[in-house]
């Protein structure tokens, strides 16, 4: 199926700052991919990020499995991104698993992305793949609308798991504080999706984002979050960054757009 980004549905994401596109992927094929996770998590082909307190998490696997980078290269996920992005094309930066099984009170604080990353521009996108069902209730992912534009960059924070978000909470640029959005409902709008497999939502980089517990659930929650980056992203691999790609790996330059097709493959162009 050819998903039609509408004209409507690409305001909604610049004013809102997510958008949720329904059946971005087949269901069968979202539930594939789950059951290739469980066998990596299985211990068949162990990595070191891994995370099994309560679930799993681990990210930037296309390197390295030929059938994670099929889902975010060669599905219609960065044709999604690259159209909602306005952007006239959309290279892949890496891929994020999120895993959290049912009863896990381990929860996903609010922040924005970009500040971890090294990358500056407005054209970053995340598509975030249901690959179970889920809801806000369920740690489904929550959405403070409109953050994106409102100029501001929060202090990013540890996620309290084995993974290196831990080691780079350094201060890589100059942050305010993050607001308590779960004691002030009444100023914030909060964005949420209940999601089938396959659904996916797309936001931005500057986007306000965060997740619930699953310990109401009887559900395991599970995702992948695929990031892309488009016409105007420039390289900034600034100290304290995340370093899920580095200097010394790139032929990219900072302050250049990300033209390395090893590291930063384009995976989709608009149509001329
Ligand atoms: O799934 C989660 O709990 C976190 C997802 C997230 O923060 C992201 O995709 O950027």
């Amino acid at each position: 199926m050819t998903h039609i980004i509408s004209e409507d549905i690409i305001q909604q994401y610049e004013r809102d700052g997510a958008v949720c596109i329904r059946g971005a992927v087949s269901k069968a094929h979202a539930t594939d991919l789950l059951g290739r996770i469980d066998m990596l998590i299985s211990g068949r082909d162990d990595r070191w990020t891994t995370d099994r307190t309560g679930g799993f998490s681990d990210r930037h696997l296309w390197p390295e499995f030929p059938w994670i980078y099929e889902f975010c290269a060669n599905t219609e996920l960065p044709a999604i991104a690259g159209r909602l992005m306005q952007s006239s094309f959309a290279r892949l930066f890496f891929d994020h698993i999120f895993i959290r099984d049912a009863g896990t009170a381990h929860a996903t604080p609010w922040h924005q992305d970009r500040p971890y990353w090294p990358f500056q521009g407005r054209q970053i996108a995340s598509v975030w793949v249901a690959l179970a069902p889920c809801k806000a209730a369920s740690s489904g992912l929550r959405f403070i609308r409109g953050s994106h534009a409102w100029g501001k960059t929060f202090q990013p924070v540890g996620f309290g798991e084995k993974s290196p978000s831990a080691s780079f909470l350094g201060s890589n640029g100059s942050f305010e504080p993050m607001p308590d959005f779960d004691a002030e409902t009444d100023r914030y709008e909060i964005l949420s999706w209940d999601m089938q497999a396959g659904d996916a939502i797309v936001f931005g980089a500057e986007t306000v984002h965060g997740a619930a517990s699953n310990t109401g659930s009887a559900e395991r929650r599970a995702a992948i979050s695929i990031r892309y980056v488009g016409d105007d992203a420039r390289w900034d691999p600034r100290p304290g960054t995340d370093p899920i790609v580095t200097q010394d790996k790139v032929s990219t330059q900072p302050g250049d757009a990300p033209r390395d097709d090893t590291w930063f493959p384009e995976v989709w162009h608009a149509a001329a």
